[in-house]
């Protein structure tokens, strides 16, 4: 028996070895107050027969190559030698770039992929793709993207993740927690990169000895840590802005608005207050008003104000809220009420994003930690797009997009390259990308599962997972560098990311600027080396390589006294402004206005959303689809995994739908159904709760996309939100998605297809091909 350490995103765990040196189980970390409940998963998928055995391509690429791609998802595979795999990848990359130009190879790549800084597989896409002339890059993220677009306008920064108040602060000095989209544990399992020691729910643990007073602004009321006294304030999805003027309206309303917080750090107050009071627009957005729209009594909004000016208030904006159409406004807003009540910058007050999302939001960390990475090296092309409009981009090649201030031109996209990424979970309306990822000549994954980007690829590369390769695991919201052992040889014939990547730059020429005649143990040394170097400048002294791998971890001491976000800022403005044109809060932005976008007006406004409760489209589709994350798994990873098949019915995702709509739809507890819209249908089985309002659906997203037939518009079997998503952008500013806008309405589905999600595709092997390594 012998134990060794890895990590993932969900956290840092053992991997044990029985005496044959097969994976016999895991243990958790020892510090780690709370590890992950799918630790188990990944080492359980690692020999499954979902792995991808070794290269394949789609048979009629082989034979007819891009002119095929309509068969994209609909055929058989080819088993290829690794020789023949890469030398095909090495043609058509050579192909393109000749006949079409680097802007023709699609190498946004998006996705989390695994943990490890140094086999991080869109990185090394990225660092092997520049080398080879450049590609078009995605911009902006999934996760949060419209605050990543409007933030910069309003703070003068980008870091949205971290703008968060640290947690000693929320216990000590928070008095009164105002949840926007709430805060839920199971969010906190994942880090980007992995946490170290899941400490969320020790630190609400004190937030609620400490006599904090949370309340929990959602349609759901379980988006709240259980065992917290919370008062719920239910409300419909999409209109937190609405209740947010409400608030603000009412703060004015009672002079309860702190003027000189206004006056001194912000710029822009007085046309809000216009548009605030109906002034600019002859609407007053008045409790009332923000009551009719989002379905918290006027009543409820004036106490709640009162409340929040009387206390030291945290307003949390949760990164759901905001991915959604106008998905701006709720950030900005949230902004502009913490400046009105005036504790942005003291301990325990404003606003933080996120709080909750994932495990290191508001942990008390070092400033400017290096990171050991792996660098990316230059990207010669310019061209990118925003990666929530990707499928447009591959349908209107050469169509103009309006983007943050400028206007960007579709490149001509060829040759998709997807690496670590689930398009088939990340994109929305499903059925819109599909005839998308027919476009193009050529797509290329490389993934360890059959994944639904791989039975939808033409080339197929196995990758390793994690347990099969060294790496280092070192987060960006972490004070800790972790040891990841390889646990086992890589399984059939797959290969590391980075050493196909190698490969191929061989074929390509550039093998010695790629690899940089380092293997792989050379890089993690040489990757921690330059991070050791660049800790010694902040005063940190690291031990040597040998040490750190023989440790295990180490951990970067935790500041003493963590600063309240904005502290500087608001102790003095005139020394440390913010990058913002005024140096100050931009509760009115003169370059926002340049921009005469209506969807995203200079200041912070209620935008009705192309569809919600609201709406004339709630007559045909009265149903408001949230799909959050999964508390099982991460995104759509270890779906296989008895854990995330467990929390299944009948084999399907479930969705939780309040009981009185469900008696209305003559629906009980476990019935098969349809989930639908004009944009696709996806079956599902029901689950009866109280704690979704009226007209409202939850599903965890990331049940692996299984059409009935691989068609656009076939029905989705397995209860995969995104064929009823929109892919429309949040406002012409952002350009990010709108997962959280969906109206739908559900039936009964009498006869349900079978789930076919974890089928691997047809593999042949070619006569008298003797594939082998
Ligand atoms: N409806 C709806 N959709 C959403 C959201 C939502 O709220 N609602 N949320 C969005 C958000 S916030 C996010 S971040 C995205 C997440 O979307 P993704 O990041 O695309 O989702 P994952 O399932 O994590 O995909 C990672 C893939 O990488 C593969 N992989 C893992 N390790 C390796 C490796 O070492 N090498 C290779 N080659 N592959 C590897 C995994 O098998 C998996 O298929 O989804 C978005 N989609
Ligand atoms: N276990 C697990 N944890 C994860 C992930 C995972 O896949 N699995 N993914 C990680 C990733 S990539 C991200 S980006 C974060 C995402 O973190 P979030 O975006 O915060 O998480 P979600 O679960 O999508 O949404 C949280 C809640 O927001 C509520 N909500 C949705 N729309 C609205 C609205 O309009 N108004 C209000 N008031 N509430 C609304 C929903 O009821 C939902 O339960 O989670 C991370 N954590
Ligand atoms: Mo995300």
């Amino acid at each position: 028996m012998k134990t060794l350490q890895t990590a993932s995103h969900w956290g840092v765990y053992n991997v044990v070895l029985d005496d044959t040196g097969e994976i016999a189980g895991t243990t958790p970390f020892a510090r780690d107050p709370r590890p992950a409940g799918f630790n188990p998963a990944l080492p359980e998928l690692v020999r499954s027969p979902l792995r991808i055995d070794r290269p394949y391509v789609r048979e009629s690429f082989l034979r007819h190559r891009q002119k095929s791609n309509a068969q994209r998802g609909r055929e058989r595979f080819v088993a290829l030698s690794w020789d023949q795999a890469l030398a095909l990848v090495a043609g058509e990359l050579t192909r393109v770039r000749s006949d079409h130009g680097h802007a023709s190879i699609y190498g946004g790549s998006y996705g989390w992929a695994s943990a490890g800084r140094l086999h991080h597989s869109p990185s090394v896409l990225k660092r092997f793709l520049g080398l080879n002339g450049g590609y078009v890059d995605k911009l902006g993220n999934h996760s949060f993207g419209a605050a990543l677009h409007i933030v910069p306008y309003v703070l003068g920064r980008s870091d949205i993740a971290q703008l968060a108040t640290a947690w000693p602060l929320i216990v000590k000095h928070t008095r009164l927690i105002v949840m926007f989209g709430g805060a839920h544990l199971k969010n906190t399992q994942i880090e980007s990169g992995g946490t170290v020691l899941h400490e969320a729910v020790d630190w609400f643990g004190k937030v609620r000895d400490a006599g904090v007073k949370i309340v929990n602004v959602s349609p759901a009321r379980d988006d709240a840590i259980q065992g917290m006294t919370t008062r719920w304030l239910p409300i419909r999805p999409n209109t937190d802005v609405a209740l947010m003027l409400g608030l603000a309206n009412a703060l004015v309303s009672q002079n309860l608005h702190d003027r000189e917080f206004l006056a001194t750090h912000c710029r822009g107050f007085e046309p809000f207050e216009d548009y605030l009071l109906g002034r600019s627009d002859g609407v007053p957005k008045s409790p009332a008003w923000a009551s009719a729209i989002t379905g918290v009594s006027a009543i409820e909004i004036e106490e709640l104000a009162r409340r929040m000016a009387h206390t030291r208030t945290l307003i949390t904006t949760s990164w759901s809220v905001q991915r959604a159409d106008h998905g701006e406004q709720p950030i900005w807003m949230t902004i502009a009420l913490a400046a009105m009540l005036g504790q942005i910058g003291l301990p325990g007050g404003g606003f933080t994003f996120g709080l909750a999302a994932i495990a290191g939001v508001g942990a008390s960390l070092p400033k400017n930690l290096p990171r050991p990475t792996l660098p990316l090296g230059p990207n010669p092309v310019t061209q990118h797009v925003p990666v929530g409009r990707i499928s447009d981009v591959l349908l209107h090649p050469g169509r103009e997009l309006d983007y943050d201030g400028r206007t960007i031109r579709f490149p001509d996209i060829r040759l998709i390259y997807s690496v670590g990424g689930n398009p088939f979970h990340h994109n929305t309306n499903l059925n819109r990308f599909l005839e998308a990822w027919r476009r193009p000549e050529v797509v290329i994954v490389h993934e360890p599962w059959w994944t639904p980007a791989a039975k939808f690829a033409d080339i197929v590369l196995p990758a390793t997972t994690t347990l099969e390769r060294n790496d280092i695991q070192a987060a960006e919201l972490s004070r800790f560098y972790a040891v990841m052992r390889k646990v086992i040889d890589p399984v059939d014939l797959a290969r590391n990311d980075f050493d196909i990547f190698a490969e191929l730059s061989d074929r390509l020429g550039f093998r010695r600027a790629y690899a940089e005649d380092r293997d792989e143990m050379g890089w993690l040394r040489h990757i921690y080396d330059h991070s050791r170097l660049a800790a010694a400048e902040l005063g940190y002294e690291l031990p040597i390589f040998d040490v750190f791998w023989a440790d295990g971890i180490y951990e970067f001491p935790e500041p003493a006294d963590p600063e309240p976000l904005l502290a500087s800022f608001r102790r003095d403005p005139g020394t440390h402004p913010l990058k913002t044109p005024s140096g100050k809060i931009e509760l009115y932005s003169e370059t926002i206005a340049g921009y005469g976008y209506a969807d995203c007006p200079p200041h912070p406004a209620w935008l009705e959303p192309f569809e919600w409760l609201g709406s004339p489209k709630a007559a045909r589709y009265p149903i408001h689809l949230l799909s959050n994350q999964p508390a099982v798994r991460l995104h759509s990873q270890l779906d296989a995994a008895s854990a995330s098949r467990a929390s299944k019915i009948a084999r399907r995702e479930p969705l939780r739908m309040n009981a009185v709509d469900a008696y209305s739809r003559s629906l009980k507890d476990g019935d098969t159904v349809r989930v639908f819209n004009d944009r696709g249908a996806f079956v599902s089985s029901v689950v009866l709760s109280n704690d979704v309002i009226g007209g409202v659906a939850h599903i965890a997203t990331g049940a692996w996309y299984d059409p009935l037939t691989p068609d656009s518009g076939a029905l989705e079997k397995h209860g995969n939100p995104n064929v009823v998503t929109n892919d429309k952008g949040t406002s012409r500013l952002g350009q990010s998605s709108v997962a959280q806008t969906v109206l739908v309405e559900i039936e009964r589905c009498e006869i349900a297809p079978d789930v076919s999600a974890f089928d691997p595709p047809v593999r042949i092997t070619e006569p008298g091909d003797c594939s082998r390594a």
